[in-house]
């Protein structure tokens, strides 16, 4: 491999891009089209992850990129492996994370000829991205490549697709010989003019190719509120009897600022709900910290700081803030600072900055005992009415899940990470585990996407090598994912998954049973999934009753301390605890 700005190919030209942003990874499934990347990132030292579904890597890069605040990288063959990373795009594309998505192509002088996976991708990945770049010269990929990956974090984090034509990638010499061969011998008219054509089309693109500055990262500055909206947000925040913040996802943008971020919630003194990846911001006990009625008490609010949150369907549109309440919005979109509901003040920036700079301001001046100790009662009251519910426990036949969690919130460790994928199984667990500090719970965000388990787990892991890492997976969403049993042994991935086995998509059939009076389509068989996780060289535990599930925990932690991927297999009992819960 050459150093400096020669290159050995555009392969490697798009490789020492990479290498200049520090990407420690590159998440892949093969292809013809994108070989020399995964060839030249190897060399330059990026660990090469190949998964079992291109949406898998795509997942992974996003988690990747919540977990450090830099984007992920992903990179899929031409056609079907792009068009199967489309889902993968769009729920990192809702959740505001920033990463780059590499697709091969075809061949550029033969692309709409009918060439081998040619297809118009421009068109089907550009909605999902911020950034959707055809490169059409060598000398362009690692320039593509710093732009898209400037682009991915600058403002609103987001998805970028470079698209990287496989002519591009190779050595001059091979593509020369390529075309030439292509071109034929032929001395008719329209031979010649075809081989006059396809030289011209080398030269055009290996122009300039010999003389690639090297690649430099782009500074990204952080976009700031504005001085006055600062000031106003002061201002209401002090005069409030009962304010209340909420912080969601986009506050932790800036992934390496979570300690500084909790800091200043601590310092503010104002209750707070935490959501999305602000979930363990305060870690598992604060006193600041509300898990519960979070409704109630929005609408008791005199002063609602929303930072980093929309008023979306998670908030009825608006409507759980009073219309009497000073709304503030730190938000670094403007569309969503305005969702649904005009606020008072609209801080356009990065929210956690912003709460940074609302602490420096107003330091502890805000302290409201008796608002947060009302606040602090009714939370106590719901944690007791889910003790009573766990303590159902042992009254069927298998185990119950919230007695589960609570099992499980007391054996994780304290560099757990939860990564959660699917339905009323994992909205039990976000109810009732602790995320043990900032950036130790994954789901999938806003689109509520089913399968996004395995890729996150897999991408959390390099994120965060040694932490001990849980995917917690409804049966139903394991499906999706299973088979990266295969790249969690290979990759020595010691993920524990913990498959709530309650054999159905329960979450739907709740409802639709109720309304509609049949489970068609909803019903699975208690299948043995530990026994899929041993065929793929993994451990596997399978867990029936109540009584097995403390041996079960301590057991696949210490297989997962040892290095060793395990799969619980709960087989759960029905319970009414999400009953009435429905978002749409
Ligand atoms: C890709 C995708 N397909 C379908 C859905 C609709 N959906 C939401 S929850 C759910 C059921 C999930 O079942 P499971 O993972 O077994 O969890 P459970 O509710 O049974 O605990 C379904 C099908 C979705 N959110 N995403
Ligand atoms: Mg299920």
């Amino acid at each position: 491999m050459k150093s400096g700005t020669g290159y050995a190919h555009g392969g490697d030209q798009v490789a020492a891009a990479l290498q200049a942003h520090g990407v420690p990874a590159l998440f892949t499934l093969c292809g013809g089209h994108i070989s020399p990347i995964l060839v030249a990132a190897k060399a330059r030292g990026i660990r090469v992850v190949d998964t079992r579904d291109e949406a898998t890597a795509v997942f992974a890069a996003d988690a990747m990129a919540r977990l450090t605040g830099t984007p992920g990288v992903a990179a899929v063959t031409a056609g079907p492996g792009l068009t199967n990373t489309i889902t993968a795009l769009k729920n990192a594309q809702l959740a505001q994370s920033p990463l780059l998505l590499i697709g091969g192509a075809a061949p550029s002088a033969l692309q709409g000829r009918g060439a081998l996976q040619d297809i118009d991708q421009r068109p089907l990945v550009a909605p999902h991205v911020k950034l959707a770049k055809r490169v059409r010269r060598v000398a362009d990929l690692g320039p593509a490549v710093v732009e898209a990956l400037g682009v991915a974090r600058e403002g609103v984090p987001g998805p970028v697709f470079v698209e990287c034509p496989v002519d591009l990638l190779y050595d001059e010499a091979s593509i020369r010989k390529w075309y030439a061969e292509a071109a034929g011998k032929g001395t008719s008219v329209p031979d010649r003019l075809l081989r006059w054509y396809l030289n011209r089309h080398a030269d055009r693109l290996f122009a300039g190719s010999g003389n690639v500055p090297a690649p430099v990262p782009r500074d990204v500055p952080v976009a700031a509120a504005s001085a006055r909206s600062l000031e106003r947000a002061a201002a209401a925040l002090s005069l409030a009897e009962r304010p209340l913040v909420v912080i969601g996802s986009q506050a932790l943008a800036q992934a390496i600022n979570a300690a500084p971020l909790a800091a200043a919630v601590s310092r503010l003194g104002i209750p707070v709900y935490l959501s999305g990846m602000a979930r363990g911001l305060l870690g598992r006990d604060h006193r600041l910290q509300m898990r519960h009625a979070r409704r109630n008490a929005l609408r008791e609010s005199d002063c609602v700081l929303l930072a980093g949150v929309p008023c979306d369907f998670r908030l009825d549109y608006g409507r759980h803030v009073r219309r009497s309440a000073t709304l503030i919005a730190a938000n670094r979109s403007t569309k969503e600072a305005r969702l649904n509901r005009a606020p008072t003040v609209a801080a356009l920036g990065d929210a956690g900055q912003f709460i940074e700079q609302l602490a420096a301001q107003l330091g502890d001046r805000a302290q409201r005992p008796q608002w947060i100790s009302a606040l602090r009662e009714r939370d106590q009251a719901r944690e007791a009415e889910i003790d009573a519910q766990a303590n159902v426990q042992g009254a069927g036949e298998h185990v119950n899940p919230v007695a589960f969690f609570r099992d499980l919130d007391r054996a994780a460790g304290e560099a757990a990470l939860f990564v959660a994928d699917g339905g009323d199984f994992v909205a039990t667990a976000s109810y009732i585990l602790r995320p043990r500090g900032p950036l130790a719970w994954l789901d999938p965000g806003v689109f509520g996407t089913l399968g996004v388990g395995a890729g996150f787990a897999l991408g959390a892991s390099l994120a965060r090598p040694g932490c001990e890492l849980w995917l917690l997976w409804g049966d139903g969403a394991s499906g999706y994912g299973l088979a990266e049993f295969d790249t969690f042994v290979r990759h020595g991935i010691p993920v524990i998954a913990v498959v709530g086995n309650d054999a159905g998509w329960t979450q739907i059939a709740r409802e639709q049973v109720k309304m509609l009076h049949d489970d068609v389509g909803t019903v699975l068989a208690r299948s043995a999934y530990h026994d899929v996780a041993r065929g793929f060289g993994a451990e596997g535990i399978e867990v029936r009753r109540a009584g097995e599930v403390s041996d079960a925990l301590r057991r696949a932690r210490e297989l997962a301390a040892s290095g060793r991927p395990v799969l619980l297999n709960v087989w759960l009992d029905r319970t009414d605890f999400r009953e009435g819960s429905i978002s749409m």
